[in-house]
């Protein structure tokens, strides 16, 4: 393994000064690193991959430096527009470092939604003709490999990518930021609404610890799975799914009166990711969705790194896009209550919660087919 100061100080001997992107567990030590030794101004959590790649282009275009952005290999589809649109040798030219966490690593076992994107990692690279190396795990071969990398760039003018696979960054252990006990954790937010949802209900759970979160409560009280549809990749697009959930049901659920009521469990970083889906909720307005974003501002699914959501009005937000019912809750017997009255039209609450989760918590036992298949057949039963 290598330290990721090492692999810092290698970049930033070549002119990188600028770090911008969205975390990986993989990147979890590359990331808690840069948060702490270099200067805030240069290091940034964006809201989604592609505005990274935006962002480090801004940069460059103002310095002529080579910027780095860092992010899952699943974010690559989101920074698929830009690296072929702005920042490609056919486009703009822009010199770009990549740092690919690389999940679902043929051979390494992780879970389902990243088997295919793990697969077809190298494969999506080369279509975009972005050369790559897996980065060594060993200092001297990870030293001629930013060389290579620095080289490629002053040749093409255009975006080099490091792959990294699991275990390659020695672990960088952060000043605690542990947070005050008085705030509910996130399961214990996703448990007030499980036990206290209203009526008929199906939940669509956000990516990350959220869903496996929901996953273990129905296991606990003896719920079944079948009432939740579990977003376990695809992060940010949860609302979207439950708006066309809702849609169906209002199309052919025969008990139009009393509809059934969609429940979406989001994240703060997720909600940020795609934040255009809040837009085209209010707008539409289905009557039966209940957005709760559950807000620990912070990626806490990949190491706790922070999201911008504790400097933004999320509540206002959705205010202004047309959401009917808004509230913000802090405290279980808040939550609790607002979720009494949540059938009056599209209603939004905001559940302030602390970072961190259980040690022992498991994952998912059925396949995401299973899951689906037993929602469908949920939801079309009404
Ligand atoms: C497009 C994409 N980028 C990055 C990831 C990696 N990822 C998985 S969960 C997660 C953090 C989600 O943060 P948030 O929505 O705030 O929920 P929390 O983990 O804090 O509960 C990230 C970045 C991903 N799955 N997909």
């Amino acid at each position: 393994m290598i330290e990721a100061a090492f692999f810092c100080n290698e970049l930033r001997e070549r002119g990188t000064d600028f770090f911008a992107g969205v975390p990986d567990s993989l990147l979890k030590h590359l990331c808690a690193y840069l948060a702490e030794n270099v200067p805030a101004d240069t290091y940034h959590i964006a809201v989604n991959e592609g505005a990274a790649v935006a962002l480090a282009c801004g940069y460059h275009f103002a310095t002529g430096k080579i910027p780095l952005i860092f992010m899952q290999n699943s974010g690559l589809g989101n920074a698929v527009n830009p690296l072929l649109s702005l920042a490609d040798g056919d486009v703009y030219r822009v010199p770009l470092v990549l740092v690919i966490g690389w999940r679902g690593e043929p051979g390494v076992p992780d879970e389902p939604q990243h088997s295919k994107q793990g697969r077809v990692t190298r494969e999506l690279l080369g279509a975009m003709e972005i050369p790559f190396v897996v980065l060594a795990k060993e200092e001297t071969a990870a030293r001629r490999q930013v060389a290579e990398c620095y080289e490629s760039i002053a040749r093409t003018g255009s975006a080099f990518a490091f792959l990294v696979q699991k275990d390659t960054f020695l672990p960088y252990r952060m000043k605690s930021d542990e947070e005050s006990g008085a705030l509910m954790s996130r399961e214990e937010a996703i448990e007030a609404v499980v036990t206290s949802a209203p009526g008929d209900h199906v939940i669509v759970s956000t990516t990350g610890m959220a869903s496996r979160e929901l996953y273990e409560l129905r296991e606990k009280y003896r719920m079944g799975h079948e009432r939740d549809f579990l977003t376990v990749g695809s992060m940010g697009h949860a609302s979207q799914i439950a708006l066309g959930i809702a849609h169906g049901c209002a199309r052919s659920c025969a008990r139009q009166k009393n509809p059934l009521r969609v429940i979406v469990l989001d994240g703060d970083g997720a909600v940020l990711m795609h934040l255009g889906a809040l837009a085209s909720l209010g707008v539409e307005k289905p009557e039966n969705v209940l957005h709760i974003v559950l807000n620990n501002r912070a990626h806490d699914s990949v190491g706790g790194q922070p999201t911008i959501a504790g400097h933004v009005d999320l509540c206002g937000i959705a205010r202004a896009c047309g959401y009917e019912r808004v509230l913000r809750v802090e405290t279980r017997a808040a939550l609790q209550e607002a979720l009494k009255n949540t059938d009056n039209g599209l209603t939004f609450i905001e559940v302030v919660v602390k970072k961190g989760s259980r040690q022992d918590l498991g994952r998912p036992r059925s396949t995401p087919e299973e899951n689906k298949i037993a929602l469908m057949r949920y939801v079309q039963s009404f």
